[in-house]
């Protein structure tokens, strides 16, 4: 039997020893998903597998089924008596989320265990900064590395100032520029793609995260748009795909997204320079709106922060309250909500113990 090394594919001994809790069983990841079949690769190479009824039947909504990039424990390591049964996701390092689209509210995940995302937008009609915060806050929460990467530098002759652009929102994550046409288009992408890393191309249909992946390949594995260099609303990819890279490294290609639905997602770090802003405003729980002494009112009619910047945060902002919150900002928020601030509810609380007191 070809044996595969799961390393290749990024197993880490944190992965192996959680799987070692599941006797005769084996460990495997999701590579892609068609309805409810999954391609897996396990040691015994890759195969199909489903999940078992018990799982169905144990999972409180999707999030909790496996996706691209999941580690997963199976029955088997071959088809030959057919489908593997998948029996458990193993607890996920990452996950990139976002709100699923159309009515309903749940989450999506897009893909899990990634070290690193790429963030990928054109540096030609794709490009737009407040679609950067967008898909940084969620990358900043997915506990991945963003990366944001400008794709096809051959249709941009004002790379500097985009660059310059790009700066004052990167917040702190790496920017690199790469382009299909020339030979050397995607040598800074290679230093980010090393053995048994997992990196998860996001962003807009059509601004090239196949073709960069074909190009990382060496060969076109993965279709790509043939004419028009923009999106005119078809999606090339319709898939997620895992796909492992011959050098080493693992890559999740994705179908390019229409909009990015805040699920949840860390604004302080995307906009540490609002959040360091605040704590000089005079109110402790300034809304930047109205209030006497605020330091981003005064920040933006200096000229040192965007006004664009600031209604961008303001939008996610409201997008994420509640819904997309993690349960310890939820508890933060309903306090908020009902008491104002926490500083006035411990005063609350210190009254009404005082009171049971006498
Ligand atoms: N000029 C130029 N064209 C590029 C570059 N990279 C990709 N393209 C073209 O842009 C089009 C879209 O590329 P794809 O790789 O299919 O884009 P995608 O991001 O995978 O799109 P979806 O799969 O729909 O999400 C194709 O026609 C590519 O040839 C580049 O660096 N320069
Ligand atoms: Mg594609
Ligand atoms: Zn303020």
């Amino acid at each position: 039997m070809q044996k595969i090394d799961l390393k290749n594919y990024g197993l880490t001994p944190r992965f192996e020893q959680e799987a070692s809790m599941y006797e005769n069983m084996y460990i495997a990841r999701v590579m892609q998903q068609h309805r409810d079949i999954y391609n897996v690769i396990c040691t015994g190479g890759e195969i199909l597998a489903s999940v078992s009824g018990k799982f169905s039947y144990d999972a409180k909504d999707n999030t909790h089924y496996p996706v691209v990039g999941d580690w997963v424990i199976i029955d088997r390591e071959d088809n030959n008596s057919g489908n593997a049964v998948i029996h458990h996701v193993l607890t996920r390092r990452s996950v990139f989320e976002r709100k699923a689209a159309g009515t309903s509210n749940e989450a999506q995940i897009i893909a899990s265990n990634i070290d690193t995302v790429f963030i990928c937008m054109s540096l030609n009609l794709n490009f737009n900064l407040r679609r950067v915060e967008r898909y940084l806050s969620v990358a900043f929460n997915s506990m991945a590395e963003p990366v944001i990467v400008l794709t096809k530098a051959d249709l941009c002759d004002d790379i500097a100032s985009k660059l310059s652009e790009i700066s004052s929102v990167s917040a702190g994550a790496d920017v690199i520029v790469c382009s299909s046409i020339s030979d050397d288009g995607y040598s800074e992408v290679l230093k980010y793609i090393t053995q048994g890393k997992t990196i998860a191309f996001i962003g807009s249909s059509g601004v090239g995260k196949s073709t960069l992946i074909n190009r990382l390949m060496g060969a076109d594995i993965l279709v790509t748009k043939q004419t028009g260099n923009d999106d005119k609303g078809a999606h090339t990819t319709t898939r997620r795909q895992m796909i492992a890279l011959p050098g080493g490294g693992i890559v999740i290609d994705t179908p390019g997204m229409r909009e990015l639905g805040l699920e949840s997602a860390d604004l302080s770090r995307t906009f540490e320079d609002i959040e360091q802003l605040a704590q000089m405003c005079r109110f402790k729980d300034c809304t930047h709106d109205k209030e006497p002494g605020c330091a981003v009112k005064q920040a933006i009619e200096s000229g040192q922060l965007s006004q664009k910047r600031f209604d961008s945060y303001k939008k996610l902002q409201s997008e994420i309250s509640y819904e997309g919150l993690n349960s310890r900002q939820l508890e933060n928020e309903k306090i908020k909500k009902m008491f104002g601030s926490k500083s006035e509810m411990k005063q609350l609380m210190k009254q009404a113990k005082n009171k049971n007191k006498y």
